[in-house]
């Protein structure tokens, strides 16, 4: 069994070298060699692609772009590099530690969910390190997605998620969203395919100054769950 592991970046030379040998030591570690590492460069301008490839690590490869299209499509283009019989992917900076990533593993080879997605909102100290205002905000955010965007999971936006290999490739061809909206698109998708979606409670272990606007965002997040719904409403399975 291979495991796929993709990893969005975005102007990250100061973390991406650690990244990359902390993710190298642990997949080794645990999947001996039946795995790959792809950072996924999204138009980076400060030499991430050529710091990961530079180490010249096994297993380990750098696809991208020149202009910078946002975390969706960075990912998405991993996603759909890969070759896995599971494909994960989460956030350069290892928000949500290693950990979590042989939990995700066994999960899904089990078989009874070709979905997973990690859940701040199931884990009892998911919120801990936020502000209150964040806190209150992100709590506010999903129950908006449940009600309004049809989302029926209780942490949407966690950078961290899981699938069987062929289904999340399945889903990533559909997706067409390039900006942060793209894990909703990627849920919606996933729920009309009527795949079982498994909840990891998950806790952020190394916490970085996010660029998330509530006010700004929220509303440019209403926007973007139209126009992906509206996308959705025409494919057929
Ligand atoms: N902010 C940002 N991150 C990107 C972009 N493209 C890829 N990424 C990657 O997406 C991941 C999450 O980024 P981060 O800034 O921590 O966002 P947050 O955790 O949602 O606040 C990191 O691995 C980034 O390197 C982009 O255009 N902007
Ligand atoms: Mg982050």
């Amino acid at each position: 069994m291979k495991i796929s592991l993709c990893v969005p970046m975005y102007n990250e030379s100061s973390i991406i070298a650690q990244t990359a040998s902390t993710l190298y030591g642990y997949m080794s570690e645990n999947f001996g060699e039946d795995f790959e590492i792809i950072f996924a460069d999204d138009g980076s301008r400060d030499g991430s692609a050529e710091i990961v490839k530079g180490l010249d690590l096994p297993n380990v490869s750098v696809v991208g772009y020149e202009k910078n299209q946002g975390k969706g499509c960075a990912v998405r283009h991993s996603v759909l590099a890969s070759s896995g019989d599971i494909v994960i992917f989460t956030d350069a900076d290892l928000a949500y530690g290693v950990d979590v990533i042989k939990k995700a593993v066994e999960i899904i080879d089990k078989g009874e969910h070709s979905v997973l997605v990690a859940s701040r909102a199931k884990h009892k100290e998911g919120y801990e390190g936020y502000t209150f205002i964040r806190k209150l905000a992100s709590k506010t955010y999903i129950k908006v997605l449940n009600l309004f965007g049809g989302i029926k999971i209780s942490d949407a936006q966690c950078g961290f998620k899981a699938f069987e290999g062929e289904k999340g490739r399945r889903i990533f061809s559909l997706c067409k969203t390039n900006n942060f909206a793209f894990d909703l698109e990627v849920i919606l998708i996933a729920q009309k395919m009527k795949l079982p979606i498994y909840e990891l409670p998950a806790k952020i272990i190394n916490h970085r100054e996010s660029k998330v606007n509530v006010i700004k965002d929220a509303f440019r997040m209403m926007k973007e769950i139209a126009k992906i719904k509206k996308n959705i409403s025409k494919m057929v399975f």
